[in-house]
């Protein structure tokens, strides 16, 4: 466990060297950053209500410790942990306590937090996990304030930071629940790796035709709702000490065949430390390489941008430059001595051709520096759009995409194409970087994918990491640390984007 707290700070340590001083110049918005406090890995349980989350955890734990009943018990999130006591902290505290990692959850609003909280028990089963359950799931997908909070966005966020996901579903409502389908097609997009689907309570079908319709009903809703060519796998489970019926004749189904699911899904919640570490791994490389990409299509466009841009200028001093020195240079033969003693005696009759014709000249000024100003909104405009974000990704990747077709290289691009739409509106072009120490950002960045990243996951193999000998464990961790970070030194990389700041002002 040591071994993953240290892996954690690697990568964030990795963010903070590596990436958020390139994604700061780009403004890349970065999940992690080094100031966040490592957690325990995370299982979050989600489906519909009484489909048996709370029984499970229960079950998992040994103890009793959330409420379990047949109608809809939980409406709030419970994140259940190791602690020396039996504690229960409520859900202000939680989101204020410096030493757990859920500052981030306060902005889910005071309804959300009187829900929300947080249970330490000494089991020594939580002693590397935090079980995370959470309210059933019901039929209404329309009306998302019945709880009094955003469910949807509570869910997108846990999930999205949880290791393992369980997916709940019962013999009552296979699949059917409005919010069990929308949180697939929503929330868990994207995150079906960490996605573990359960059919729970199997002991309460009497005969094997129920069970058998059942579990096609939930097929057939799943297929409809996970972007797979293949129907996830679904662990047919139930609790033991629920069985209903237990020596009764009914039982068609032997049970013990259910036995073994449950023994898997276990298993496969004892593994989230290692699962997290892989986690956290593939998210450093994910957010690596969309960083490579919005930084390099950025520059791409900015470099266009001031190029543009400079020539314009050019342009327009230029033909400044010629009228004026023609005007300077021609000014003997135009000019009469006359209009400035005119000028002194105030006798402006005398000044009309002159006057008119200076306001010519300035009205000729004024209508080219509007029209500049206009052009340049018209390029900005032209540049910030879809279309022509696609022709610069293409401009950035020649070299890439000239040599073979990269559908890796295009799924980034469609992840990434809007942020870089948001950034130049918010921010405009001219905010973004062309120096060369943003080059060298990018070069090491480039590096760190394609070496040192993959160094870090070949590194890890956490199978040491839940044994209790921590000589067995196969990572050197600060050694993996040194790889990731030698490749740039951020203050060297700020200096000399200073510098070259300075020299283009
Ligand atoms: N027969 C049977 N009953 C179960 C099983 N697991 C849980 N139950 C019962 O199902 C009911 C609901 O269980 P809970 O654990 O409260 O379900 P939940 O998903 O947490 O429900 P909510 O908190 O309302 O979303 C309880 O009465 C449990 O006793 C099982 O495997 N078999
Ligand atoms: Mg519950």
């Amino acid at each position: 466990m040591d071994d993953l707290l240290k892996l954690e700070r690697n990568v964030r340590s990795a963010y903070a060297k590596t990436l958020s001083l390139l994604a700061s110049r780009f403004h890349y918005p970065l999940p992690v950053s080094d100031r966040d406090v490592p957690g325990l890995p995370r299982v979050l349980f989600l489906g519909n209500h009484s489909s048996g989350k709370s029984s499970f955890i229960n079950h998992i734990a040994g103890i009793e410790i959330q409420k379990s009943g047949l109608a809809p018990t939980d409406d709030g999130f419970t994140l259940v942990t190791y602690g020396d006591a039996e504690e229960t902290l409520d859900g202000q505290t939680v989101v204020t306590h410096p030493d757990l990692d859920y500052q981030d959850m306060a902005d889910l609003g005071p309804d959300f937090l009187a829900k929300l909280q947080y249970k330490t028990y000494p089991a020594e089963v939580l002693r590397h996990l935090t079980l995370i359950d959470s309210p059933g799931m019901i039929d209404s997908a329309s009306d998302d304030n019945h709880r009094g909070y955003d469910f949807r966005e509570c869910v997108q966020r846990f999930a999205d930071s949880a290791d393992l996901i369980l997916f709940f579903f019962d013999p009552d409502k296979p699949g059917t629940t409005g919010e069990a389908i929308s949180t697939f097609t929503e929330q868990l997009l994207g995150l079906e790796h960490k996605l573990l689907i359960i059919l729970n309570k199997v002991d309460l079908f009497d005969h094997i035709r129920d069970f058998a319709r059942t579990y096609g009903t939930l097929c057939w809703n799943l297929s409809k709702t996970i972007p797979s060519k293949d129907t996830p796998r679904i662990y047919t489970t139930y609790l033991p000490d629920f069985a209903t019926g237990q020596v009764d004749q009914k039982h068609t189904i032997p049970l013990e065949d259910f036995d073994t699911a449950r023994e898997e899904v276990i298993a496969e919640v004892k593994r989230a430390p290692a699962r997290r570490a892989d986690n956290l791994v593939s998210g450093l490389l994910i957010q690596a390489k969309r960083l490579s990409v919005h930084a390099r299509v950025c520059h791409e466009v900015a470099s266009y941008y001031n190029r543009l841009v400079s020539k314009i200028r050019f342009f327009v001093f230029s033909v400044l430059f010629v009228v004026g020195g023609s005007f300077w240079l021609t000014r003997l033969w135009w000019f009469k001595e006359e209009w400035i003693t005119a000028f002194n005696d105030e006798n402006w009759e005398s000044l009309v051709v002159p006057g008119f014709a200076a306001g010519l000249i300035l009205l000729f000024f004024v209508t080219l520096l509007f029209v500049y100003s206009i052009g340049l909104q018209k390029i900005r405009r032209s540049i910030s759009t879809e279309e022509s974000l696609d022709v610069f990704f293409k401009r950035a990747y020649k070299g890439e995409l000239s040599l073979r077709k990269r559908a890796d290289l295009f799924s980034i691009w469609q992840a990434t194409k809007f942020g870089v739409l948001d950034v130049i509106d918010t921010y405009g072009l001219r905010s973004l970087s062309t120096s060369s120490s943003s080059r060298k950002l990018l070069r090491n960045l480039q590096q760190s994918i394609e070496k040192d990243i993959p160094a870090l996951r070949r590194k890890v193999d956490f199978t040491a990491s839940i044994s209790t000998d921590k000589n067995e464990a196969s990572m050197s961790i600060e050694d993996s640390n040194q790889s990731v970070s030698s490749t740039e030194n951020p203050i060297d990389a700020e200096r000399d984007f200073s510098e070259d700041r300075d020299k283009s002002s």
